[in-house]
C-alpha cells in the first residue's frame, strides 16, 4: 500500500517536472495561430501557481504592484476593462494596449485615477477567445516612462461555471478555505451573498491582490463564523476575486456577470 502510495507520487512529479520544462523558454513572439489557444487550467491552480497558458514573459516596470486580470490567469469572459496598481505617481501619458493572438484589441482611452496610484482602460467590448497580451507605458511625473507587459487568456470553452442565471439573488459558501460554489454565472442584477461556515475568518475582496480594486466595492470586512456579506453585481464581465487571508492557500472564485 505505501509503496503504491510512492509510485503514484513519483509518476505525479515526474509528469509535473515535464510539464513545467515545456513551459519554460518563451520567446515572445510564439504564442499566435490557433495553437495559442488556451488550456483551462485543472483544479484551482492556487495563485502562486505559473500561468495556466503558454505566454509571453511578465515583464513588470519600475512602480508595478499588480493587475486585473493578473499574469497568467486564464478567464472564460473577457474582462470589462484592464486595472494596473502601482506604487508612484503615474503621469497622464500613462498608456495601456492589448492584443489578442497577435492583432490588435479595441481599448478605450487610458484613465489615471486622481489617486495617481492606478490606471484603467476599458475593453471595447467582449472581445472573444484567446491569449490577450497587454503593453503599457507607465510614466511618471518626471516624463520619463517604462514598457512593461502581462499576458492573460479568455477561453468560452471552460469548464466548472455553473449557470445562476435569471435569479435575484444567490447564496455562496466560505467553507473549507474555498468558495462553494466557486464559478458562477449570474444575471446583471443579482446579489450575491457570502456566508462564512467556519472558525476561520475570511474576507470576500475584489482581484488583482494586495490592491482590490478592479470591483473596489466588492470588498468585506472580515468575516467570523456565520457572518455573512452581499454584493450586487451591476456590470457585465468575469470578476475574480478572493479571501485575503486565505489567498496563498488558493482560495479564491470568480462570478461571471451577463446582460
Ligand atoms: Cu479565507
Amino acid at each position: 500500500m505505501k509503496h503504491r502510495l510512492w509510485a503514484v507520487l513519483l509518476i505525479l512529479t515526474i509528469t509535473l517536472a515535464a510539464c513545467s520544462s515545456n513551459a519554460a523558454p518563451q520567446s515572445p513572439t510564439a504564442t499566435p495561430g490557433p495553437a495559442a489557444r488556451p488550456t483551462a487550467p485543472g483544479a484551482t491552480p492556487g495563485p502562486a501557481a505559473g500561468p495556466a497558458f503558454q505566454t509571453p514573459h511578465q515583464i513588470k516596470s519600475p512602480h508595478f504592484v499588480d493587475s486585473y486580470p493578473s499574469h497568467g490567469q486564464a478567464l472564460r469572459q473577457s474582462p470589462e476593462e484592464i486595472v494596473m496598481n502601482f506604487d508612484f505617481d503615474l503621469h497622464p501619458d500613462s498608456l495601456i494596449d492589448v492584443t489578442r493572438d497577435g492583432a490588435p484589441v479595441d481599448v478605450a482611452e487610458t484613465v489615471v485615477e486622481p489617486n495617481g496610484l492606478t490606471m484603467r482602460a476599458a475593453l471595447g467590448e467582449m472581445t472573444g477567445d484567446g491569449v490577450y497580451v497587454v503593453t503599457y507605458k507607465a510614466c511618471w511625473p518626471d516624463g520619463s516612462c517604462h514598457d512593461g507587459q502581462f499576458a492573460f487568456a479568455v477561453d468560452s470553452g471552460m469548464a466548472s461555471y455553473i449557470d445562476m442565471t435569471g435569479k435575484e439573488a444567490i447564496s455562496i459558501d466560505m467553507a473549507g478555505l474555498a468558495f462553494q460554489p466557486a464559478k458562477v454565472v449570474v444575471s446583471k442584477g443579482t446579489t450575491v451573498t457570502w456566508t462564512n461556515g467556519e472558525g476561520a475568518l475570511h474576507f470576500v475582496n475584489s482581484d488583482p491582490h494586495p490592491s482590490h480594486n478592479a470591483l473596489p466595492d466588492l470588498n468585506s470586512r472580515s468575516l467570523g463564523e456565520n457572518e455573512s456579506y452581499h454584493y450586487t453585481f451591476s456590470r457585465v464581465g468575469e470578476w475574480v476575486y478572493h479571501c485575503s487571508a486565505h489567498y496563498p492557500q488558493g482560495m479564491t472564485a470568480s462570478v461571471i456577470v451577463v446582460d
